[in-house]
């Protein structure tokens, strides 16, 4: 007889508030130097996953929209989270892996946020793992930072925890998809090209080489302090204010990376203006921009 498990989730991408952006521990482990703030984005942008364990494969296919991933960098997001999924459950198997999504790939959308938060959940299904909310993101955190904020609704808050294991980093929900009906995201689809720094290589060079980073991270904790009361209160001028000079504060840290990096295009810049125009009198939109335009 031949074991086969089975299993499909479904997860939405999330945008950050205050970014992610570096590492305190590398892949296949990893947790970030700063904590990080998202809204967990609804079902426009959704991923479908369905995952099968069998003794009978030789080895993890990855299939992405009908298209096998063949390359390391392509592999290199899943595998070690089938991996983590595998030692949990204390098998070998094998998985094939179908996932179905509308998100852009690579054009900073966060598709790896939804992707890699869809594959966790049906790994946790499929091999019975009965993991905990908190355990069930550890596990997306395994594939892809930013996915770990997915497993919940609402504003989420994704702690860095100090532990050389990363057992304390993890999500944590502040408030869930009904808190603040009214706060609303648009998503503005800018370009579909395939960045040219991928965010994980970004980071990497961010930490390496900009000393402005560091008073990003200086900055960082009181920001989210600020972000909180201002979610808990409803406060959208608060709210929109600290995001733009979060998302600012990326970029900026961006092009002071060395050799730098431009993530925005000409139509990001225009948004920001718009924004900044439409709220002369009173903030009542932000924007936010991750590693995409
Ligand atoms: C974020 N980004 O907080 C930030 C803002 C991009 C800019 O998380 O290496 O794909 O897989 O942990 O999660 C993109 O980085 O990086 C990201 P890995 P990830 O949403």
């Amino acid at each position: 007889m031949t074991a086969q498990f089975y299993a499909t989730a479904e997860a939405n991408p999330n945008l950050a508030l205050i970014k992610y952006w570096g590492k305190r521990l590398e892949p296949p482990i990893i947790a970030p130097l700063n904590n990080n703030v998202s809204v967990t984005l609804d079902e426009q942008l959704r991923t479908r996953t369905s995952v099968l364990f069998s003794d009978n494969l030789k080895r993890d296919e990855i299939l992405i929209n009908g298209k096998l991933m063949k390359t390391a960098e392509e592999l290199e997001k899943a595998v070690p989270q089938l991996d983590a999924a595998r030692a949990l459950a204390k098998t070998n198997m094998r998985a094939k892996v179908a996932s179905a999504t509308l998100t852009p790939l690579a054009g900073g959308l966060a598709g790896s946020a939804a992707g890699l938060c869809a594959l966790a959940a049906a790994c946790n299904e499929a091999l019975n793992l009965k993991l905990s909310q908190k355990e069930l993101s550890i596990l997306c955190r395994r594939g892809s930072g930013s996915a770990c904020r997915s497993v919940y609704g609402g504003f989420v808050e994704w702690l860095a925890g100090t532990h050389a294991d990363g057992s304390d980093s993890y999500a944590v929900q502040w408030f869930d998809e009904k808190y603040w009906e009214e706060f609303r995201t648009v998503i503005a689809m800018v370009s579909r090209k395939e960045k040219k720094t991928k965010s994980r290589a970004g980071q990497k060079h961010t930490v390496k080489t900009s000393t402005l980073y560091q008073q990003r991270l200086k900055d960082i904790g009181t920001r989210i302090e600020a972000l909180k009361n201002a979610v808990k209160d409803k406060d959208i001028t608060k709210v929109a204010e600290i995001a733009m000079r979060d998302s600012n504060s990326l970029h900026a840290v961006c092009l002071d990376t060395w050799p730098p990096i431009f993530y925005l295009n000409d139509t990001s810049k225009e948004i920001v203006y718009a924004i900044h125009d439409f709220n002369e009198n009173e903030i009542k939109a932000g924007y936010s921009f991750d590693a995409g335009p």
